[in-house]
């Protein structure tokens, strides 16, 4: 993992490093140039979690920065909230299970998982709006799981001002999820291209209809891809060693229809499974079990 300070300069453009992190930087005059956000993770005893962060940001280009100082590895899920609704409505929603994901949610993106101690960046350009940030990965296992929302790790923010034209900065991966109708069929899939062992900073775009996350899992050696689809689509448990390193999945963020972010992402030499577990706002069959997983080489 990088400290904030590399991964930040990464994302180029970047303004300054170190300083205080709360506040958006001073020279917000040129749109190019990112507001920085900064993000920290904690625990608070031994069950509450806990996000903080800045209560407004200036619409455009952010890059936000998850700083994890917890013990287990924590994430951002980024949302725009249209309308009433409370942070816990927001929490039932992400926490829901193929349930219909109501048009009041939108956009999406935000930090993916960073190991304890370490920090991880997203940039993307955030419309006005009211915001809701929350740890939607899990703690503990089985039907007792909650998720570090449900414990604690939420809260919102405002993105003032007027809606803006700043551009993400180009980056050397891209990771496309798509989907698309034809008649009565709908298909689902992703476009790789430029990933590496090492760190990447990818371009993350969605530009399907529905929400998708782009999720790799390792495969296991001499494990096949429809070894893991069928694991993913069937309700039988197949026998013998599971496909996937299940310990070892990463990837990013929820996003929306249209929205694309640039993010940091840590990827092992090796073949990966890369999968989408959402469903369609109307609710239904996550995306996986509708063909949406890939196989990527990653060297
Ligand atoms: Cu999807």
């Amino acid at each position: 993992m990088l400290g904030s300070c590399a991964a930040v300069a990464l994302t180029a453009l970047a303004a300054g490093c170190g300083g205080d992190d709360d506040k958006p930087d001073a020279a917000q005059t040129e749109p190019s140039k990112p507001a920085r956000f900064a993000i920290t993770a904690t625990a608070e005893g031994k069950t509450r979690k806990a996000m903080t962060f800045p209560s407004s940001v200036k619409a455009g280009l952010v890059t936000m920065t998850l700083t994890n100082s917890d013990t287990v590895p924590r994430s951002a899920q980024l949302l725009r909230i249209v309308g009433d609704h409370s942070v816990d409505e927001v929490v039932e929603v992400v926490t829901g299970d193929g349930e219909e994901i109501p048009t009041w949610v939108q956009d999406g993106g935000g930090v993916p998982a960073v190991e304890p101690g370490a920090s991880g960046s997203a940039s993307q350009v955030l419309a006005p709006g009211r915001y809701v940030l929350l740890d939607d990965d899990g703690a503990g296992e089985g039907d007792d799981a909650k998720s570090h929302a449900e414990l604690g790790a939420t809260g919102e923010f405002e993105v003032t001002g007027e809606r803006s034209r700043a551009r993400l900065p180009a980056v050397a991966a891209t990771i496309t999820a798509e989907d698309a109708t034809e008649g009565r069929t709908k298909t689902y899939g992703f476009r790789l291209e430029g990933l590496k062992a090492g760190t990447n900073q990818v371009h993350f775009q969605n530009t399907g209809a529905e929400l998708h996350h782009a999720l790799f899992a390792p495969l296991r050696r001499g494990a096949t891809l429809a070894q893991a689809e069928q694991l993913f689509t069937s309700s039988r448990t197949p026998s013998g060693p599971p496909p996937v390193d299940f310990s070892k999945i990463s990837g990013t963020k929820v996003i929306d229809a249209g929205i694309e972010q640039n993010v940091t992402l840590e990827l092992a030499a090796g073949r990966y499974a890369v999968i989408c577990f959402i469903s369609d706002r109307e609710g239904g069959k996550s995306h996986v079990e509708k063909g949406m997983i890939e196989e990527v080489m990653v060297e």
